[in-house]
């Protein structure tokens, strides 16, 4: 890898450079992020492949171009594994990521302005599930539900409630800071007692689904999207599922309605994501990244350090700090200092802002791929705890980046040139 890297630097020292110090970070810290992942040598290789060169506008043996003869075999492959390893009826594989899948779901199936039920950003949904920033909070009535109050959990009576009062056209499940199962069966009914189109964003969990260690949205749900480099380990794009009906709407909107041509590179890492998806040894790896976090939220709730909603079913844990001295900033800046890679994230009813907010957020999908198990995991509960509270001790804290830099070195990353 390194001398991959190094042959593109002889050419280009900026940006050679740039990717040799990049490698160097991933491989020298501990990535804890929840979005993200490590894929695999062969997603990496066709990741940066000569499919980068094609131009496929249009759909398999549908073109816009000629010469897409083996894209056409690519992409039909992607679509193949999609539909067995999911059980989906439709698959369009070319959205260039969530946000654009997401909207191009709503751009199908709606008109500006028709409601859709979604979860708020600051009770763990995403920004394309109704920010008002965001084009879906402009263009569309969003509602939006949240956790509970006392239980942090979703609250499957209030989102009944809202869809009887609101009668939204769509309603949306999936989160991207929420650490417990999802009822997307009990979602689904809701929207079908209110004569609404269900739709799950699945992003954080797809892994989880495949692996079937998560409830599936499958078959029931009408529309279902992911991105594919999380618990997934595919590389950074998106899927969107859905049932025959919604198939010919779908697949206009995302082309020639919102995007140009896909990205072929990707969707051969995709193929090759999902076909690893597909074995025995996925569904030890996504069991092993849950067992990490239930480790990992166990380890610091030893310490006195707060979960919200008290654990975690999934890959992710949210941190409240409140009872910490330290607010989400500090706690992602002072971690970042020794090698630990968080984000800062909003808990529910957080008093906080979201530059500055009263959590961080963790997930174990990274760590998991590197090799790390629950032993590891006391070891970084432990240093994240310390850190926390050596926030300004300079000597404790390169202490703890050594200690950081060891744990890396047991568990290589892309030591293989590619
Ligand atoms: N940015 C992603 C996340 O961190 O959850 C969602 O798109």
């Amino acid at each position: 890898m390194r001398k991959f890297y190094q042959k593109i630097k002889k050419e280009d020292p900026i940006v050679g450079d740039i990717l040799l110090k990049e490698l160097k970070r991933q491989q020298t810290t501990i990535e804890l992020i929840a979005s993200e992942n490590f894929v695999s040598e062969n997603v990496l290789r066709a990741s940066a492949s000569i499919l980068t060169n094609k131009y496929s506008e249009g759909y398999p043996k549908k073109r816009y171009y000629g010469g897409n003869e083996f894209i056409d075999q690519i992409e039909e492959l992607a679509i193949k594994r999609a539909k067995k390893l999911f059980g989906a009826e439709h698959v369009n594989v070319q959205p260039y990521s969530g946000s654009p899948a997401n909207i191009e779901v709503y751009s199908a199936v709606l008109k500006f302005g028709d409601t859709i039920l979604g979860m708020a950003l600051d009770q763990g949904g995403h920004l394309t599930h109704g920010h008002p920033v965001n084009f879906s909070g402009k263009a569309y009535n969003f509602v939006q539900y949240g956790v509970n109050k006392k239980t942090h959990k979703i609250d499957y009576e209030e989102i009944r409630k809202l869809a009887k009062k609101h009668k939204p056209k769509l309603i949306l499940s999936g989160a991207t800071a929420y650490s417990r199962k999802i009822d997307f069966k009990k979602i689904h009914k809701i929207a079908k007692e209110v004569g609404a189109i269900s739709m799950v964003d699945m992003a954080h969990i797809s892994g989880l689904v495949a692996a079937k260690l998560h409830p599936s949205p499958f078959p029931f749900t009408d529309i279902v999207t992911t991105t594919t480099h999380k618990t997934l380990r595919g590389p950074r794009g998106a899927i969107i599922f859905c049932k025959e009906e919604f198939a010919k709407q779908i697949d206009k909107a995302v082309f020639p309605g919102m995007q140009g041509g896909p990205h072929n590179q990707t969707t051969a890492a995709i193929a090759i994501a999902l076909g690893e998806a597909a074995k025995s040894s996925f569904r030890k790896y996504s069991k092993q990244i849950i067992k990490n976090a239930d480790c990992l939220s166990k380890e610091l709730l030893k310490k006195g350090i707060k979960i919200i909603s008290g654990g975690t079913d999934n890959h992710l844990i949210l941190v409240d700090l409140t009872n910490q001295n330290i607010s989400g900033k500090e706690a992602e800046k002072a971690l970042e200092e020794i090698g630990i890679i968080v984000n800062k994230n909003m808990v529910p009813y957080d008093k906080r802002s979201p530059f500055d907010p009263s959590g961080i957020r963790i997930g174990t999908a990274a760590i998991t791929s590197r090799g790390m198990k629950q032993i590891e995991m006391k070891i970084i509960a432990n240093l994240i705890f310390q850190t926390i509270q050596n926030k300004d001790n300079t000597t404790i804290k390169q202490k703890i980046k050594k200690d950081v830099k060891k744990i890396c070195k047991k568990f290589p990353l892309y030591k293989n040139e590619l």
